[in-house]
């Protein structure tokens, strides 16, 4: 993996998100756990994993932990398994931090009691990796060239749909959600993959925006360790989660990698 040559103004690294952690221990990054108590397999991996990291510096869930999030009065008893291991991960002092996906964006305060995460409501959150301001993203708002998408995505992210939503019975809600997520898979049938990836053009200006070389994100589930040698940056991709096995980001002492998960061998 080559070195960065980055040139850091310190106004940027003044940024008041900006978290300073040391490489000793490893950083770990996931999103897509798409986690679903019907889905068993993947579940317990999932359980599996979060017990491996305990010796972490931090963990990073990039969005979509959960398959859907109807709020935090349905969730963490619908979830309560995993609730409990991330509130483990709290306990045993590793920072957690957890980003909004386009399933669960309902992700609310009594999450973040119950497990002791940070939850980050923004879109981006640059973090500061050894020494390297690295973006983390969900991933979806880089799908600019689905104009149906981010316009649908909008809708839904607005104070008006979500108090609407959030007023209407936990039945009420669960009918909603399973429409709303057959909505999300015609659209996806309907659209070529092309389209439904990140478009370079606003990754790039993300990462200019945030002054940045690197970022990681997933929702795209196409695992990938992506380097633009030409305008020197890396895109790190995590992949979704299967029944047995899970592509992650790790940072540690020889810097960032995409890694397998099948929850036989140690990471
Ligand atoms: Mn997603």
């Amino acid at each position: 993996m080559f070195l960065l040559k980055l040139s850091l103004s310190n106004q940027s690294l003044s940024a008041s998100n900006l978290k300073s952690y040391s490489p000793d221990a490893p950083a770990y990054f996931i999103a897509d756990l798409h986690l679903d108590p019907t889905r068993r397999s993947a579940y317990d991996l999932a359980l599996r994993f979060f017990k491996h990291i305990r010796q972490a510096q931090a963990v990073y869930i990039l969005g979509d932990l959960f398959e859907y999030w109807i709020g935090d009065d349905a969730g963490l008893e619908l979830y309560h398994e995993v609730i409990s291991e991330l509130l483990g991960i709290s306990i045993a002092g590793i920072p957690l931090v957890v980003m909004l996906g386009n399933r669960d964006f309902l992700l609310g305060p009594q999450f973040s009691q119950a497990t002791g995460a940070q939850v980050v409501r923004n879109d981006e959150y640059l973090i500061n990796l050894a020494g390297e301001p690295v973006l983390l993203m969900h991933g979806d708002s880089l799908c600019t060239d689905d104009a149906d998408y981010q316009e649908f995505r909008q809708q839904l992210r607005s104070h008006k749909w979500q108090s609407w939503f959030l007023s209407q019975s936990i039945e009420q809600r669960t009918e909603a959600a399973k429409g709303l997520r057959k909505q999300s898979q015609e659209h996806s049938a309907s659209k070529t993959t092309e389209l439904m990836d990140v478009a370079e053009t606003t990754v790039a200006s993300r990462m200019i925006a945030n002054n940045c070389s690197t970022v990681i994100h997933g929702h795209t589930h196409r695992p990938a360790a992506h380097t633009d040698i030409e305008c020197n940056t890396r895109r790190f991709v995590v992949g979704d989660w299967h029944n047995d096995h899970a592509f992650y980001v790790v940072h540690h002492q020889s810097g960032l990698e995409l890694c397998k998960f099948d929850g036989q061998r140690e990471i």
